[in-house]
Parts: C-alpha cells; sequence; structure tokens
C-alpha cells in the first residue's frame, strides 16, 4: 500500500505524526490559532488531482468538489495536474508556499514523491492521500489514505475469466505505466489468470489510447479473444477497435473492465462489455469528513476502503439509467 517500503507500523506511526501535526499546520509553533480545532476557520485544504483523463476521474472530482465545500467547513483550492507528475508536484510545493492546513492528492504515478513529500512534512502540513498509491522512503509521509482494492479489483476480474473464459488469449489493456491501479491490478489478476496473458500494452487509462493500442494489438496477436482492460474508458476504445476490424464486441472479443462508470455499464448493457468490476469513485464526503478530523487533530483510520461491487450482463438499463456516476 505505501509502496514496497511502506509497512503497516509505519503507518500507524504516521496517523500519530499527523494528528500532532495537524494541530500546528496553521498556526505557529504549539500555538491555537483561530483556524484550528474548533476555532471556527473554514480549513484550508490544497487538493492536486491527477487530471481528466476518464469517466472515473471527472466522477471522482464532481464528488470531491461536491463535498470538499465552504458549508462543510473546507476552502478548497483545487489544482489538475492534466496526469503530469510535475503538474502535481509543483502544486503540491505551492501548496506548502500558501501554508495549507492540509493537502490532499491523488498521485498519478507511484514513485518520484520523496522530495516534495519531504518538504511538506518539513513545513508540518498533514498529508491525506487519495484513490492511488505513493511508493516512498520519507518516514511517516502520510496520515491516511482512502481509495479502492486494485489488487482485489484484478483479483475479480481474474477470477471470472478463469470460470467463464479459462481457454482465453488475454490481451491486457493496461492504465497509466507505474500507477497503483495500474500495477496492483495486474498482479491481481495475473495471479489468477496470468498464464493466458499473450500481450499487453498500455492505454494510459484514456479512450482514445485504448483504441490505438487494442488496434495494434489486433495485428499483433490474431488468436486474441479475451481483452482485460484496466477501465472502462480504455475498453471503450477498444470497442471501436473491434468494430472497426469487423468484429463484434462482447462476442468475437469478450471483454472485461474496471470502474462501472455509466458509459461502461451501458456497453455491458449493449453486450459489447462482458464483466465489470466497480471501482467507486464516489467518496467525497467520507474525505471531507477525514479531513475535517485530521485538521483537528482527531484519530483517523491508517486506510478507508471505499465500498465496490462487479456486474456482468444481466444487469438493466433501468439500474444503469438509476446509477449515480
Ligand atoms: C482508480 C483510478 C483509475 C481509474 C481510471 O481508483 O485511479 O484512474 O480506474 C482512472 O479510470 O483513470
Amino acid at each position: 500500500m505505501f509502496g514496497k517500503v511502506g509497512t503497516r507500523g509505519l503507518v500507524a506511526s504516521v496517523a500519530a505524526i499527523g494528528l500532532l501535526a495537524a494541530g500546528c499546520g496553521s498556526g505557529s509553533e504549539g500555538e491555537a490559532s483561530a483556524e484550528d480545532g474548533d476555532g471556527g476557520g473554514a480549513v484550508r485544504v490544497g487538493f492536486s488531482q491527477l487530471g481528466a483523463e476518464s469517466g472515473w476521474r471527472t466522477a471522482n472530482t464532481e464528488s470531491v468538489q461536491a463535498s470538499l465545500t465552504a458549508e462543510n467547513g473546507i476552502d478548497l483550492t483545487f489544482v489538475d495536474a492534466q496526469q503530469k507528475q510535475e503538474n502535481q508536484i509543483r502544486a503540491l510545493r505551492d501548496f506548502v508556499s500558501q501554508d495549507m492546513d492540509v493537502i490532499a492528492f491523488s498521485p498519478v504515478i507511484e514513485t518520484g514523491w520523496d522530495q516534495v513529500l519531504q518538504e511538506i512534512k518539513d513545513a508540518g502540513i498533514p498529508v491525506v492521500l487519495v484513490d492511488r498509491t505513493v511508493e516512498t522512503t520519507v518516514e511517516d509521509p502520510f496520515v491516511t489514505w482512502i481509495g479502492s482494492d486494485f489488487r482485489a479489483e484484478g483479483v475479480t476480474a481474474g477470477e471470472w475469466v478463469a470460470e467463464n473464459h479459462p481457454d482465453a488469449n488475454i490481451f491486457e489493456l493496461q492504465g497509466t505505466m507505474g500507477s497503483g491501479a495500474q500495477v496492483d491490478r495486474q498482479e491481481g489478476f495475473r495471479e489468477i489468470v496470468g498464464d493466458q496473458v499473450i500481450g499487453e500494452a498500455s492505454g494510459n487509462f484514456t479512450r482514445a489510447e485504448g483504441r490505438t493500442a487494442t488496434e495494434a494489438a489486433l495485428q499483433a496477436y490474431p488468436d486474441l479473444d479475451l481483452i482485460f482492460a484496466h477501465n472502462d474508458d480504455m475498453g471503450l476504445g477498444a470497442i471501436e477497435a473491434i468494430e472497426a476490424a469487423g468484429m463484434t464486441p462482447g462476442e468475437d472479443i469478450i471483454i472485461v473492465t474496471v470502474d462501472a462508470v455509466k458509459d461502461g455499464l451501458q456497453a455491458l448493457v449493449d453486450g459489447k462489455f462482458n464483466y465489470v468490476v466497480e471501482c467507486n469513485p464516489v467518496f467525497g464526503d467520507q474525505l471531507a469528513e477525514l479531513i475535517t478530523k485530521v485538521h483537528a487533530g482527531e484519530e483517523v483510520p491508517e486506510e478507508t476502503y471505499v465500498e465496490e461491487s462487479a456486474f456482468d450482463q444481466t444487469i438493466t438499463q433501468e439500474f444503469v439509467d438509476e446509477r449515480p456516476y
């Protein structure tokens, strides 16, 4: 979770360190300022969102912005990094210079954060990690993390394939290389059906790049008959490529994806996707509560996993129409 160097013990001490830091993140050392604790001032939060690459990310941003609001006692500065780590690091440094009370971010990839995390720690500002995960050697880097169990999502997808298509020749459409979601979904999936994977390529979690990668895969692997896409958007791009090649998605080529955004579930109802594992982006309310508690110096869990499910072609159009995202 906190990279391959983190330990549960380390994360537990993070919670303790973070609670102390929260008490003086917005005031001078040791003094309570008007903004601290129950001083009544809004909690100043800097949030670095990694991009707007997918339907999932759009839904996540909407949820975060709907919950981190003035009426919930939060003064939010939200910055979109367009999937570039250098933009995220710049935003995090800006948050330090603006002396934010709490910094939250979803890291586009797992590595490359040590220096900026150390700068944030030296500034005494608590960090709440959101969605994706980080590998870091920095001691006590975060107070808490909220998101999905990406590895479990990969295992769920793999188990469905093993059960329903045990002889399939699988092509894996990977998300952004080096992101926690890509690393862990791949690990979980391959634990179950790794011996059936005949090829892989990254579609960077976008529809366009998913289409391009699938066009190349159909040429390179004429025997492929199942695609596992790390998110719906790449799966939707794969549908375009499969249809352009004169084949029928969901029949000639089975498609398994992760996210369960509305477009993905519509493809499932339409018979073009075959199985979709949910990755729930709507946790802004839980995030707002965590941030408020961190700032107030209250106890928070080391990690919070959001509720998720999985869907096959038995879902109905009514179910899709009623989905919040
Ligand atoms: C998962 C999230 C992933 C989604 C993609 O929590 O990080 O990033 O699965 C998104 O749709 O691009």
